[in-house]
């Protein structure tokens, strides 16, 4: 019997290493937007600090549904998710726009 399995401890630092990776990724992705504009790091982003982000600056008012002058992550969470959600929209109808050409033209396949 030997007493140690080279290949399970490699696999389990590659593991290892992967899961931190993965962390450091992860918590990335969850916010990048807010954390980057808010530069003074007080958990707003003010009118100033969404500058930086055009799209935000354009939709400020209406982001900030609390009128405090300065958008909580709520609030910008909120405000990007729709922004997600019409760019999501565009494409699916860009989709759909070039289903209907391609199977207009297709319809000779028989
Ligand atoms: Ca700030
Ligand atoms: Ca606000």
């Amino acid at each position: 019997m030997k007493p140690s399995h080279p290949f399970i401890a490699a696999s389990v630092a590659m593991s290892l290493s992967f899961g931190s990776a993965w962390a450091a990724d992860s918590a990335k992705d969850k916010d990048p937007g807010f954390n980057g504009l808010d530069k003074d790091r007080d958990g707003y982003v003010s009118r100033t600090e969404a500058q930086a982000n055009p799209q935000l600056a354009k939709q400020f008012a209406t982001a900030d549904t609390d009128h405090d002058g300065k958008l909580s992550r709520t609030e910008y969470l909120k405000v990007m998710a729709k922004e997600d959600f019409n760019s999501v929209k565009e494409k699916v109808g860009n989709l759909f726009d070039k289903n209907d050409s391609s199977s207009g033209s297709s319809t000779s396949k028989k």
